[in-house]
């Protein structure tokens, strides 16, 4: 099947199910005529920013002078910093390059459609004014602005999306939020509600209330999220804005599914899912992490993500002066110049109709540590759809000729989707057998466009 494309199999043990929460995709459920309205949208944006940003920009990864391990959000909780010492970061946050306009650019430039900022992580500081919580940005800092605010008329004006996240269960600086047992002592002792009527429930009510259309909520680390609990927050979410979404991390049913950190699934699944990602291994700006993805790379995991029906929110980590770190820039507008070209391949397009492009299972039934089937993923090309449209985007020089899947469909024409130059089409074996000029001619990839009759594809009995 697979084994005509040139023999670059990268082996890649596929970490999707079991990853704790959140960390599946789910077979279908019966469909939710009004869900399903509420995730038009979503299911045609494809690529969003992530913004991870808050007290922890400050110690970029340190503490005291010593290196805190893993992620930047979470110093104070691997250096199990004290909430009375890390409370004093709030008088030193004042970052007096954040330029909201500026943000919202750089999304855009990269051919990003929406944007989620971290509106209070585990760390409990909130970036916007909070009549439920004194430890905001407003309140709490020299800064005294509100981040969402200008955030969200940046986004108005340049009409584009913004959603929130919102850490509803650990919240390391209150004595009955999850997360912080050095201050608080453990967590099944605490009373777990009064933290969430008296904080989470009513800041949750806050981003309903005053920052305009909210695209969705990312609610994140379901703990405790038992019987009634999640349930409220949806009631909160659809009382409000019926129309905002709700991620697949609340700990009851969402709107849609959040797969595990980077972690993209194997095949194609028709149900809402976002991989939220990194272009280094940090979410919160870490001086030391400066690891990143190479344009090339971020481009493959968006075609790769969207031929399999999903959506990438790929994160920055801005800097506690504001400014989002240089290098994330260039990336970003390096995959943002590609997609101003090659963006219709891209936005509103549907799966794959094939799937021998991603891989196969390794031989014998090889499994993971988590007993899920390794495969060997397949980088060379990806399919993606419109009606009457196929787009193939080659990563890697392809042979030429490259033969397509035999199907049942007339096929019209082919093009190169940047200079729209035809591509030589025959038939062979009822095969459609593309005749590729080499070296191809992006770099990063190539999008091939395959006109054929009818507005799906239908596959040749094997
Ligand atoms: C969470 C946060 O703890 C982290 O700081 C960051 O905000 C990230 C986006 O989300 O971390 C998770 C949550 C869920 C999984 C992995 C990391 N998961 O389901 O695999």
């Amino acid at each position: 099947m697979t084994q005509r494309t040139k023999a670059f199999l990268l082996l890649l043990g596929v970490a999707l199910l079991g990853a704790g929460s959140g960390a599946q995709v789910p077979p279908a459920a019966r469909p939710d005529p009004v869900k399903e309205k509420r995730l038009e949208w979503f299911r045609d944006v494809k690529y969003g920013m992530f913004i991870h940003w808050g007290l922890y920009a400050i110690p970029a990864g340190q503490w005291n002078g010593t290196r805190s391990p893993g992620l930047g959000e979470w110093v104070m909780f691997r250096s199990r910093v004290p909430v009375k010492e890390y409370e004093q970061l709030a008088a030193q946050f004042n970052p007096t390059k954040f330029n909201a306009d500026e943000w919202v650019k750089l999304a855009k430039e990269a051919g990003m459609k929406y944007i989620v900022i971290t509106s209070k992580h585990h760390d409990g500081f909130a970036l916007f004014k909070s009549a439920a919580s004194p430890y905001n940005v407003v309140d709490a800092t020299p800064f005294k602005r509100d981040i969402l605010k200008e955030l969200s008329d940046a986004c108005a004006r340049a009409g584009i999306r913004l959603g929130f996240y919102y850490s509803q269960s650990q919240d390391w600086h209150e004595p009955n939020g999850a997360g912080n047992e050095w201050d608080f002592g453990p967590d099944d002792k605490k009373d777990y509600d009064r933290y969430l009527q008296g904080k989470a429930e009513p800041q949750i009510r806050e981003l309903l209330t005053h920052y305009g259309k909210v695209a969705l909520i990312w609610f994140d680390t379901p703990r405790m999220m038992t019987g009634d609990r999640p349930h409220r927050f949806t009631r909160i979410v659809r009382q409000l804005q019926p129309d905002t979404l709700i991620d697949g991390r609340l700990g009851a049913e969402g709107d849609y599914t959040s797969t595990g950190d980077n972690v993209i699934p194997p095949n194609v699944n028709g149900q809402a899912w976002e991989v939220p990602a990194t272009i280094n291994h940090t979410w919160g700006y870490r001086t030391d992490d400066t690891d990143w993805k190479s344009p090339g790379q971020i481009a493959f995991k968006l075609i790769d993500i969207v031929s399999k029906g999903g959506n990438y929110l790929l994160n920055v980590g801005p800097m506690a002066d504001g400014m989002i770190p240089q290098a994330s820039q260039d990336i970003l507008r390096t995959v943002g110049r590609w997609l101003q070209v090659n963006g219709e391949a891209v936005y509103g397009a549907g799966p794959t109709p094939f799937g021998e492009e991603l891989g196969e299972a390794s031989a014998r039934g090889a499994r993971d540590i988590r007993g899920d089937a390794l495969m060997y993923q397949q980088i060379q090309w990806r399919v993606t759809t419109k009606p009457g449209k196929l787009y193939i985007t080659f990563f890697d020089e392809p042979r030429a000729p490259f033969a397509l899947p035999a199907v049942r469909n007339s096929l019209k024409r082919a093009y190169r989707l940047a200079d729209k130059q035809p591509v030589e089409l025959k038939m062979e074996n009822g095969r459609a057998v593309l005749n590729l000029e080499r070296p191809i001619i992006d770099p990063m990839a190539t999008v091939v466009v395959v006109e054929f009759d009818g507005a799906t594809i239908e596959r040749t009995k094997s």
